[in-house]
C-alpha cells in the first residue's frame, strides 16, 4: 500500500474565545453608566441588576435639587439590594465552610451578600477582566478576600472543581449564553443537593416570540433573552428540578418607573423595559432549582 504524503496540515487556531464574547466583553470593560457606579458607591456594593418591590415615591418630592438627586439614587440601591437579598435567600441554608459560584458576577455586589448573609466562600466569574479586578478590589478593601474571589473566565467553562459548590446562581447573565452550556457547567459543579438559582428576564411563550420591545432591549444589552420555557427544557436536560418559581414582573415595574424620572441617571433603555412587562411579552422570574 502507498500513502500519500503528508500536506502540511495546520490545525485551525481555536479562539479562547468567540468574536460574540469579545464583543460583550468589550462592552463590560467599557461600562461605566452612572446607575451603576453611582448607586454602588452608597455603600459599595455594586450591582448589574435590576430592583424589586414597592417604591418610596416621596424621593420624587424632594424641593432641593440635590438632595433629590441623592434620594433617587439611593431609592433605586435599595430596589436593587432587595433584589439581591431575595435571591440570597434561596441559595441557603449555607454554612461558613460551604462554597458559592457566581455566574456572571459583574462587580461583584452578589457574592459579597451571599458571603455576608452566610459567611461562605465565594467565586464569581465575569468575561470583562476590568469587572473583576474591580471587584477583586472591593473584596479587598472589606477584608473578605481570603473568602471571596473574582476570576476573568468563561461562566460555561469555569475550570472548578467539579461538586465543589453547595451553591450557584446566575443574576440576569444567562441572557448572554446558550442554557444548555451554562447549565451543564452549573450542574458539574454543584454537589448533588446543591442549589441553583437564576433571576432573568425572559420573553413570554404565550405572547408569540419575542417582541420588538425584547429585540430592541437584546439590540441595547447585546443578548439573546431566551424564551421562559427554554429555562425548563435546558434544565430537566441537566439534573436541576425546580423547587420555586416566582413571577417578578409586577414587582419590577416600580423600579424601572422610577429610574424613568431620574433624569441623571437614565441609560435610555427605561421606556422599553415598562412597555415589554406591560404588553405581557417580557417577564422577570426568579427559578430555584435543586441539582438531582
Ligand atoms: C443589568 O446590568 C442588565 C444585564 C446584565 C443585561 C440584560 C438583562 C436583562 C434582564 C434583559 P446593568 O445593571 O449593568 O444594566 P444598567 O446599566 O441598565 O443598569
Ligand atoms: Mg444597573
Amino acid at each position: 500500500m502507498t500513502t500519500a504524503p503528508h500536506a502540511a496540515v495546520t490545525a485551525a487556531p481555536v479562539p479562547a474565545q468567540s468574536t460574540y464574547q469579545t464583543r460583550v466583553a468589550d462592552y463590560w470593560n467599557a461600562e461605566e453608566n452612572p446607575v451603576n457606579l453611582e448607586l454602588g458607591q452608597i455603600d459599595d456594593l455594586y450591582h448589574h441588576h435590576y430592583g424589586i418591590g414597592a417604591a418610596d415615591w416621596t424621593v420624587l418630592d424632594e424641593p432641593d435639587p440635590g438632595l433629590r438627586r441623592e434620594r433617587i439614587t439611593a431609592e433605586l440601591h435599595r430596589l436593587e439590594h432587595a433584589q439581591a437579598e431575595l435571591l440570597a435567600g434561596h441559595l441557603g441554608p449555607l454554612s461558613p465552610a460551604d462554597r458559592v459560584f457566581d455566574a456572571g458576577c459583574g462587580r461583584g455586589g452578589g457574592s459579597v451578600v451571599a458571603h455576608l448573609r452566610y459567611g461562605c466562600h465565594a467565586d464569581g466569574v465575569t468575561i470583562s477582566a476590568k469587572q473583576a479586578e474591580f471587584a477583586n478590589g472591593q473584596a479587598h478593601k472589606r477584608c473578605i478576600d481570603a473568602k471571596v474571589r473574582y476570576h476573568h473566565r468563561n461562566m460555561l467553562d469555569t475550570g472548578f472543581a467539579s461538586g465543589a459548590y453547595a451553591a450557584s446562581w446566575n443574576n440576569e447573565s444567562t441572557m448572554y449564553v446558550e442554557l444548555d452550556l451554562l447549565f451543564a457547567e452549573h450542574a458539574r459543579l454543584l454537589r448533588r443537593g446543591g442549589r441553583y438559582v437564576v433571576i432573568t428576564g425572559c420573553y413570554n411563550d404565550t405572547y408569540g416570540r419575542a417582541s420588538r420591545e425584547v429585540s430592541l432591549i437584546n439590540a441595547h444589552y447585546i443578548c439573546d433573552i431566551h424564551p421562559r420555557s427554554a429555562y425548563f427544557r435546558a434544565m430537566a436536560r441537566n439534573r436541576l428540578v425546580p423547587v420555586h418559581v416566582e413571577d417578578l414582573t409586577e414587582a419590577a415595574i416600580p423600579y424601572w418607573e422610577l429610574r424613568q424620572q431620574a433624569d441623571h441617571l437614565v441609560t435610555g433603555i427605561e421606556d422599553t423595559f415598562l412597555t415589554a412587562y406591560k404588553n405581557g411579552s417580557f417577564q422577570y422570574l426568579l427559578i430555584a432549582a435543586d441539582r438531582i
